[in-house]
């Protein structure tokens, strides 16, 4: 169908890139030219021993390479560690963070890209360009905008509370570092006006894709983009998929459901976010009450358990904002 030229995904690590995947083999298997922009969080990258590690581009870089540990959900397939014991060894970097000797090799290029005076997005296209991954990806933002954990231990960067600490501390407030002179990076704002459909992957709604939303004029250009904005519910049976988004979410007084995610996220007919909205079969109870609140809720089996169910994922998500589509391509039930 000619209706869907250009898809945008908002999104984080691990769960943005599996939900990538089922959207791009879902596109090639229907041998459809539709083109995917993905806008990916940098609220996890930080400076360790020298470096800047981008942990959420990485991840979905090495997944669409397929080079990536799928065991781990980050870092090369196959790495090995000598590097990283020896910086332990010298006191350097994180005995908590392991950095691959592959992985190291990314950060190392991009470190010096980077000391070349090169934005990061200029670095992701470069650096994509090694393997044909299929999507354009681009950091919500060129700056350094970090997120930290506010807990009762103190306030750390991310990365320590959820490598070290396992989110065992309670977190009490998240804070993006650097956000008031942060800018979208190129390109980020007209992947979002150009979109014909926009998708929030299954990510962090606090850690991934809150800090892609507060970048200055990205939930504004998502709110008043013409394209129907669909959502995949990252939290099935009230339980999360990976990760610590049931920790986050309780920290900022939501309840870990699917249910109240969408509702965390907004119906665009009352300001929000969502025109669509999928859920795992197990909370199909959360279609009535958010069709009535005007957010197009459809049931399917949300477990990446292989290609094929992404790839299902992938075309509901379609099917969900076409039926919010006119037949001229605007969103219907604003
Ligand atoms: N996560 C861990 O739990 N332990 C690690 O040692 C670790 C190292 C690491 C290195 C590079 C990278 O890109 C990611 C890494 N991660 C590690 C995962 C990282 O914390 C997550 O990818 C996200 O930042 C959280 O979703």
């Amino acid at each position: 169908m000619e209706d869907i030229r250009t898809i945008t995904v908002l999104g984080g690590g691990v769960g943005n890139a599996r939900f990538l995947l089922g959207l791009r083999d879902h596109l090639a298997a229907a041998s459809d030219p539709a083109t995917v922009n993905a806008i990916i969080n940098v609220g996890d990258d930080m400076w360790l021993a020298g470096l800047r590690i981008t942990p959420d581009l990485d991840t979905v870089m090495y997944a669409l390479a397929g080079v990536n540990d799928v065991q781990r959900g980050w870092g090369r397939v196959g790495d090995t560690e000598r590097v990283s014991a020896e910086l332990q060894a010298w006191g350097v970097g994180w005995p908590w963070f392991t950095l691959g000797d592959l992985d190291l090799g990314a950060h190392i290029t991009r470190t010096a890209l980077l000391r070349e005076g090169l934005p990061l997005s200029a670095i992701v296209e470069r650096m994509t360009e090694r393997w044909p991954i299929g999507v354009r990806m681009l950091p919500v933002s060129d700056d350094e905008v970090e997120t930290h954990v506010v807990t009762a231990e103190g306030e750390m960067h991310f990365q320590e509370w959820w490598t070290r600490h396992r989110a065992a501390l309670e977190p009490t407030a998240f804070v993006s570092h650097g956000l008031e002179s942060a800018q979208p990076a190129p390109g980020v704002l007209e992947a979002i006006e150009a979109a014909d459909v926009i998708l929030l992957a299954p990510s962090n709604p606090i850690v991934s894709l809150d800090p892609v939303l507060s970048i200055p004029g990205v939930r504004d250009a998502v709110l008043r983009a013409s394209a129907p904005v669909v959502g995949v519910s990252p939290i099935i049976g009230g339980a999360v998929v990976r990760g610590m988004a049931d920790q986050c979410l309780t920290a900022v007084g939501v309840e870990t459901s699917a249910l109240a995610v969408a509702r965390y996220l907004g119906s665009r007919r009352d300001g929000g976010l969502l025109d669509g909205w999928l859920v795992d079969d197990v909370d199909a109870a959360a279609i009535a009450p958010l069709e009535s609140e005007g957010i197009s809720t459809v049931a399917v089996p949300l477990w990446f358990r292989d290609g094929p169910t992404s790839i299902a994922i992938a075309r509901a998500a379609l099917a969900v904002a076409r039926g919010r589509m006119s037949p001229d391509g605007t969103t219907l039930g604003r």
